[in-house]
């Protein structure tokens, strides 16, 4: 652990960790989540939503804190204080959780989805709940899918429009060995980094492009510097609500299922709060002077198949890839 995760954990211990005090019925407990993204996201607004609902359910009892804006450090940062137990929740990228349990990995798969319906669908079934309680091993109790849209290629210079035009290019991905294996795929150069690092490294010129959402483009201000965004829509990647295990299995069963219940009701909430964003932040990166071009999507996904055999390697992740693609 970096020493300013270790301050950052510290920190969050000395604030006032309610629980470690062993929750009584009546006891007040203020569940402190994390998130990267800032205030008015949709990601925070959803977190916030199912506070009011815990708080209402709960008789004022249990509250939630979001820090957003990074407050707590990185995705990788939050995902460790949650494991210690010295945070109670992270909203994170699914991708930050590809190496940590690796059945997270099987929604980010390149063109697996077909469309926002069908992702929808499999998060909503069984496969989806199978694969958040996969978590719990590593320490996580996964409470909820949200919306994170397609992820395309933006870059500096020229549009990203086949495979070709990416080769040789620099790119920056998150920090999982699966998105790093998609960008060598295309025969580009992948540099994982947090978030929070693009859009410097964008500008100085550190890297030619980075790859996600409309809204992530926009609330990042990576399109004043990178203002080519190519839809490439090569994964939908989905949000993941994480509680930690080691607080879970401390709480009553009747709070585990107030806060059980809360963030599946925050879902609809978020995925209506999610369409509208992803209107309104293209409408700022074009106003902007962005340009959104078209790609040559099967010439991506033509060079994917090494991506699915390194990756899918087990027999429920293959069972897993299977469903999905059942589903319609
Ligand atoms: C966004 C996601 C963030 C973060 C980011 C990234 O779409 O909402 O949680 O993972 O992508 O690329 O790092």
């Amino acid at each position: 652990m970096s020493y300013s995760t270790l301050k950052r954990v510290s920190l969050a211990i000395a604030a006032g960790m309610l629980l470690s005090t062993g929750p009584g019925l009546s006891q007040a407990l203020e569940l402190r989540s994390a998130d990267i993204h800032p205030e008015g996201y949709p990601t925070v607004l959803a977190v916030q939503k199912m506070g009011e609902l815990i708080k209402e359910r709960s008789g004022g009892r249990i509250t939630v804190k979001v820090f957003s804006g990074s407050a707590l450090g990185s995705e990788g940062d939050s995902i460790e204080q949650v494991k210690l137990g010295a945070l109670s929740m992270a909203r994170v990228s699914s991708a930050a959780m590809h190496n940590i349990c690796e059945v997270t990995r099987v929604p980010s798969l390149p063109f697996l989805f077909t469309s926002k319906e069908h992702l929808h669908k499999v998060l909503d079934s069984d496969i989806g709940e199978q694969i958040l309680k996969s978590c719990e091993q590593a320490g996580f109790v996964g409470l909820a899918w949200y919306d994170s849209g397609a992820r395309s290629m933006y870059s500096r210079g020229k549009p990203v429009r086949s495979v070709a035009d990416a080769k040789g290019m620099k790119i920056r991905v998150q920090q999982s060995d699966l998105s790093v294996a998609m960008i060598e795929a295309i025969g580009a150069n992948a540099t994982p980094m947090p978030m929070g690092e693009v859009y410097t490294s964008l500008k100085t010129g550190l890297i030619d492009a980075a790859e996600n959402n409309y809204p992530s483009y926009e609330s990042g201000h990576h399109y004043e510097v990178a203002k080519f965004f190519s839809k490439t829509e090569h994964t939908m990647t989905p949000e993941i609500l994480l509680f930690s295990k080691r607080q879970w299995d401390k709480l009553p069963e009747a709070d585990r299922k107030i806060i059980q219940d809360a963030a599946r009701e925050s879902v609809p909430y978020m995925r209506k709060l999610w369409a509208e964003r992803e209107d309104k932040s293209l409408a700022i990166v074009q106003q902007a002077g962005a340009q959104v071009v078209e790609a040559d999507k099967a010439s991506f996904q033509a060079v994917m198949k090494p991506v699915y055999d390194r990756f899918v390697t087990t027999d429920e992740m293959r069972d897993l890839v299977k469903r999905i693609q059942a589903v319609k």
